[in-house]
């Protein structure tokens, strides 16, 4: 299923590229190819969100590996080995280098005119992007594709969205998770360890950073909303679902305006939201309960939806 989309997608760029801002003399091929080291993750089919290559209506964010482009140094930092994102405006063809890094593993998460990214300190010439005193983490930035400017939120997020998927952004609100080891071993949501990856919010519009102390994971933000699991371990081992342990991911979901934080009370992953709905995967195992009533507890996730303007949490048929 994503293959095609990754070969529509960089079929798509190669073509665009050979905009004049960078082409090569004549009708030669395109001066620089995408980040063809980079070719070998797979995009997903999710709008807005791959690790290379990312388009939306009017704008396309993309990585590019400086030893591809001739060796030119985008970012500045004396050598010529980084992979770097730039951004492009489909209408005009303009192509604009943001002289940032990207932490391959990190998604590029391109929503309207911004995109957000994890910037590598070893890729940006050894520099401590977020004030630990050292130069090993990644940290999140919003760069601004019509006015061209980067904002570095300072903070460190865990790179590999693979494994531990903690960033979620609508154009707006940017919703991801500290690293209170890379952030300077600190403790971000007060439970007395410094383990933890800790959910922040990011607002765009106001450039507000607020910490939700809560250690969570799989966000997904849309139309004014968040939702993401709770993970109970790494919560002060409190138990959010009622099951009498302290092992489960608990569905939880953030009314951005008021910032009231809901607790749906029921383990659950990957929430996705459409409109005031959010829809996820509650897990019978950590639950401790047959959901679906089919008189087993199955490691199948059974689909719920939650209603935020009504309040009710439906099980879906
Ligand atoms: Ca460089
Ligand atoms: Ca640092
Ligand atoms: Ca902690
Ligand atoms: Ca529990």
């Amino acid at each position: 299923m994503t293959r095609p989309i990754y070969s529509l997608t960089v079929t798509l760029i190669l073509a665009l590229i050979a905009a004049p801002a960078f082409s090569q003399k004549s009708d030669s091929a395109p001066i620089f190819s995408v980040a063809p080291a980079y070719t070998r993750i797979p995009a997903t089919t999710e709008a807005g969100r791959s690790s290379f290559i990312t388009i939306d209506t009017q704008t396309a964010a993309f990585v590019v590996n400086e030893t591809e482009l001739a060796k030119i140094d985008l970012n500045a930092d004396g050598d010529s080995y980084d992979p770097v994102v730039l951004v492009m405006e489909l209408t005009s063809g303009r192509i604009t280098n943001t002289g940032l890094a990207k932490d391959y593993r990190s998604p590029l998460l391109l929503k309207g005119s911004r995109v957000a990214f994890g910037v590598k300190e070893s890729y940006q010439q050894l520099t401590d992007l977020n004030g630990d005193g050292d130069m090993l983490d990644t940290v999140v930035h919003v760069y601004d594709i019509s006015k061209k400017t980067a904002t570095s939120l300072g903070l460190a997020i865990f790179p590999n969205e693979e494994v531990f998927p903690s960033l979620a952004f609508d154009g707006r609100t940017l919703v991801f998770t500290v690293t209170e080891f890379g952030q300077g071993v600190v403790d971000l949501n007060g439970d007395g360890d410094t383990v933890d990856r800790v959910l922040h919010v990011y607002d765009a519009d106001s450039g507000k950073v607020t910490n939700f102390q809560l250690a969570g994971r799989d966000p997904a933000v849309s139309g004014g909303l968040a939702a993401f699991s709770v993970d109970e371990r790494y919560q002060a081992g409190i138990d959010l679902n009622g099951d009498g342990d302290a092992l489960d991911g608990v569905m939880h979901l953030i009314h951005l305006e008021t910032r009231n934080v809901i607790n749906l009370g029921i383990a659950g992953y990957l929430p996705a939201i459409c409109g005031s709905r959010v829809i996820f995967q509650a897990s019978e195992v950590e639950q401790g309960k047959d959901l679906n009533g089919d008189g087993s507890i199955s490691s199948d996730g059974v689909a719920y939806s939650y209603d935020a303007g009504s309040r009710i949490l439906t099980r879906e048929k």
